[in-house]
């Protein structure tokens, strides 16, 4: 497939000169190759390879194989005419064991990467952290643990001079939420825990790792560097405007966005978020002095992730009948700490293959609560769908539900810069079919499909669209 060359601008909706069009993966969902070069295991490793944690029993052991492949990889993404690649970094192949000196060989992969990236006019995005934390910072108390904020600080300053001379723009961290509250509070994602507790602490060891490698990443980039954080920001909604559904909502706001936005963007813990947790940690003694102003240290960008909206309500009495669905897996620990009598509920019926309600004025509406809120130029890091792809007689496979459904959230970005949004760019989740974390292989995020016994890239009609939509530079 060879991109034919930019007519930016004859859409009929254009985007902005400069809008970035990207597609988004992280290491353990397609690198594989998991003992080379000496990496050391994760937490996906161990979890993944514990009984009933991954369906199918499914690891990330092979994955896509990206780490042999990456320059077929590249050479896609060459043919679709994408700007940018937002990819992540793999913790336990830069710094085996999460402490000690940087890997060269675990770096000379990136090199080799970014290298072939640069060759073919792609910029590339480094994400620092998506969800990979060495097993052996795990074993010594894992992020609950406030040293883990400084290993990964250090970390983070091993990678920037490594690779600073060739990333120009540097995600800390990718969806925290999910590092603290399915990791350590629903144990749906690894390390598996469920204390709501220790889901509070690595909240803030989250946010301190992300201000003390804001800190580390400066001093080691060029002044041209931009520094950002991607978050999946929850965009609530009450069921109905009764006093009860709007309290629900405003506890999900507080332990879902503002545990993140509030000591990022203003240097604070909300008081409804800390009386709302108070039982379950104490913060006096979880935040230390000075710990705010390190994590409130400006960055440049902010990254959102969206998916789908939340819709909540106060949970009946009877709690037997409360809905508990809120997208992440029904576990029987929630991922909400302090946000107990809350009920979920799905937007509507217009479901992924992940059962996850497709409503693009979620997009908009975040983009514009943010630009609102915080004033700055904002980067979609990831949007995208899961559906059930089937492969035609010839090989080809036709995906027209993923299509509508970037199209109607393109549409959405669009709306959200006519309404003033400064948005700079769009990274469209996934570039590759891949590990879809505790649902393994058989959700299908990929705008390219990879035949997992062959490992066999095809790209989808979606791909072919997108490449349109970049050489257009915008929708028609
Ligand atoms: O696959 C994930 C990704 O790793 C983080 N954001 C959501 C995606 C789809 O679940």
């Amino acid at each position: 497939m060879t991109a034919a060359p930019p007519d930016v601008g004859s859409a009929r909706r254009a985007f902005p000169p400069g809008f970035v069009w990207g597609t988004a993966t992280a290491a353990y969902q397609i690198e594989g190759a998991v003992a080379e070069d000496g990496r050391t295991p994760s937490i996906w490793d161990t979890f993944s390879h514990t009984p009933g944690r991954v369906d199918g029993g499914h690891t990330g052991d092979i994955a896509v194989d990206h780490y042999h492949r990456f320059r077929e990889d590249v050479r896609t993404m060459a043919e679709l005419g994408l700007a940018s690649y937002r990819f992540s970094l793999s913790w336990p192949r830069i710094r085996p064991g999460g402490r000690g000196p940087a890997s060269r060989r675990g770096l000379d992969f990136y090199r080799r990467l970014t290298d072939d990236l640069l060759a073919h006019g792609i910029t590339p995005v480094a994400t620092l952290y998506h969800w990979d934390l060495p097993q052996d910072l795990e074993a010594a108390g894992g992020w609950p643990e406030r040293e883990t904020a400084y290993r990964f600080a250090e970390y983070a300053a091993l990678a920037a001079e490594a690779l600073g001379d060739r990333v120009p723009t540097w995600i800390t961290l990718n969806e925290p939420w999910c590092s603290a509250f399915l990791g350590y509070g629903s144990g749906v994602h690894a390390p598996g825990r469920t204390d709501p507790g220790d889901a509070l602490r690595a909240a803030h060891h989250l946010n301190l790792g992300h201000g003390l490698a804001v800190g580390a990443l400066r001093a080691a980039l060029p002044a041209s560097a931009k520094v950002a954080v991607s978050l999946n920001l929850h965009v609530v909604r009450p069921l109905n405007d009764r006093p009860e559904d709007l309290e629900a909502a405003r506890r999900i706001d507080a332990v879902g966005n503002r545990i993140w936005t509030g000591p990022m963007f203003g240097g604070r813990y909300d008081e409804d978020l800390l009386k709302d947790t108070a039982h379950l940690v104490d913060w006096d003694e979880l935040v230390h002095e000075g710990d705010l102003t390190e994590i409130s240290r400006p960055i440049d960008l902010l990254g959102l992730n969206y998916y789908n909206p939340t819709v909540v309500s106060a949970a009946p009495a009877d709690a037997e009948g409360r809905p508990r669905e809120d997208g992440h897996g029904a576990g029987a620990f929630s991922p909400w700490p302090g946000a107990d009598g809350v009920a979920f509920h799905r937007a509507n019926d217009d479901l992924t293959a992940m059962g996850w309600p497709i409503d693009p004025t979620g997009l908009s509406d975040a983009l514009l609560d943010m630009h609102r809120r915080f004033g700055l130029p904002l980067i979609v890091t990831e949007n995208g769908a899961a559906f059930q792809d089937t492969v035609s007689a010839d090989g080809t496979v036709h995906d027209p539900e993923r299509t509508a459904y970037l199209r109607r959230h393109l549409d959405a970005v669009a709306d959200a810069i006519e309404a003033g949004a400064d948005v700079r760019g769009y990274f469209l989740w996934s570039l590759l079919d891949n590990f879809e974390w505790a649902y393994g292989y058989d959700k299908r995020f990929g705008i390219v499909r990879v035949d997992y016994d062959t490992l066999e890239r095809t790209p989808k009609s979606s791909a072919r669209w997108y490449s349109e939509v970049i050489r257009r530079g915008g929708l028609d």
